[in-house]
């Protein structure tokens, strides 16, 4: 569970489930979320904030105690945003950002919706708390999930595919700097993968325990993804069966892997392969048509400070997307009050299905 808007004091992120015995990497945690910050397109706000994470509960001397582990990292921007985002009623003169409300909504992002659904006058109410912002919560906690992951051998990594239709380095830069140039914003394709995960994980008993169902919530759950697929996805309704599934090979893996690592719902124990797509980012400095909600005037959407394209900052949030579900559905298959029990059954598990990973 999380908490925070994008410009008030905090996120926070409450985690259970995570046994006892696990030491947390606090330098692994700073580098995923300094990944995050560090795309090509951002926004000069990354260069704001820190993002390092405080520990409240949870935790002593490094290791969890498998009780809730409380985190908080505070924004920096903050300070500059301090009466116009003060939770308690601010006191003195209104000064800094965010003083007076906003009410041409953009298009693609919360603001009209949620300003209707929770009836705001002011669209900040609802787009800071949709800000992708957040995602610097959930980067935290998919560090800790990989964390417990790799205690089971198991890695998880994002990357990007594509960035404004561009599928190299050199492509993703000039379509970032033609955009940038032109006012404008871009989307993309980012992929994580991840190895070493047994067969077994996940489940067809239900519809809501397949893990293929849970990764694409995960990953549509995250701010501006429009599209996720598993494996071959989509290509795969091209094709015809004989070359769409990938065949049982003697020592049971697989020579091609299309399901990417999911059959059923469940793992199959070749690489999990997810994607998503991105849309353009919906804060344009050549702003869309809106309409004022005050006067019911037409107008030109909301401009501040925003990212020309942030699919860098996706590869590294779905990747803790990825990790998060992973390490959930570990937990459900394997248990364990303390790590040692957890790693334990994962063990004892491999031995009965005689399952080496690679
Ligand atoms: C976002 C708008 C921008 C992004 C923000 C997401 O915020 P700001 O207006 O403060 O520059 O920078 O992302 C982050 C702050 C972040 O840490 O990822 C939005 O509207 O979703």
């Amino acid at each position: 569970m999380t908490a925070g808007e994008s410009h008030g004091p905090a996120l926070v992120g409450i985690l259970t489930g995570l046994p006892a015995g696990l030491r947390l990497d606090r330098e692994a945690i700073d580098i995923d979320l300094a990944r995050r910050r560090e795309g090509y397109g951002r926004s000069p706000r990354q260069q704001l904030e820190a993002d390092q994470v405080d520990v409240l509960a949870g935790l002593r001397h490094g290791v969890t105690l498998g009780t809730p582990l409380a985190l908080v990292i505070r924004n920096r921007d903050h300070a500059n945003w301090e009466w116009g985002m003060s939770p308690w009623h601010p006191t003195g003169e209104a000064s800094g950002k965010g003083t007076s409300p906003i009410t041409l909504p953009r298009p693609g992002h919360a603001d009209l919706a949620g300003a209707l659904k929770f009836a705001h006058d002011d669209v900040r109410n609802a787009l800071e708390r949709a800000s992708a912002r957040q995602t610097a919560m959930h980067v935290a906690a998919g560090s800790v999930a990989k964390g417990l992951l790799a205690e089971l051998g198991v890695t998880v990594s994002g990357r990007v595919v594509e960035i404004g239709g561009a599928d190299d380095d050199a492509g993703w830069r000039d379509a970032t700097d033609a955009a940038r140039t032109e006012r404008d914003t871009l989307g993309g394709v980012v992929e994580v993968v991840a190895e070493g995960a047994p067969p077994g994980l996940g489940s067809y008993a239900e519809k809501s325990d397949r893990l293929d169902a849970r990764l694409a919530a995960a990953l549509m759950g995250i701010q501006a993804v429009k599209g996720v697929e598993i494996g071959d996805g989509f290509a795969l309704a091209r094709t015809r069966g004989s070359e769409a599934h990938d065949e049982i090979e003697p020592d049971r893996r697989r020579a091609t892997n299309r399901a990417g690592g999911l059959e059923a719902g469940v793992t199959n124990g070749e690489p999990v392969v997810a994607r998503a797509a991105m849309k353009p980012l919906p804060t344009l400095m050549r702003p869309l048509r809106s309409v004022d909600l005050e006067t019911g005037e037409p107008g030109e959407a909301l401009v501040e400070r925003s990212d020309v394209q942030a699919v860098e900052a996706l590869a590294v949030v779905a990747e803790a997307a990825v990790a998060w579900e992973l390490a959930r559905a570990a937990r459900e298959k394997f248990g364990g009050d303390a790590l040692v029990d957890f790693v334990g059954a994962h063990a004892a598990y491999l031995e009965r299905i005689a399952w080496r990973t690679p």
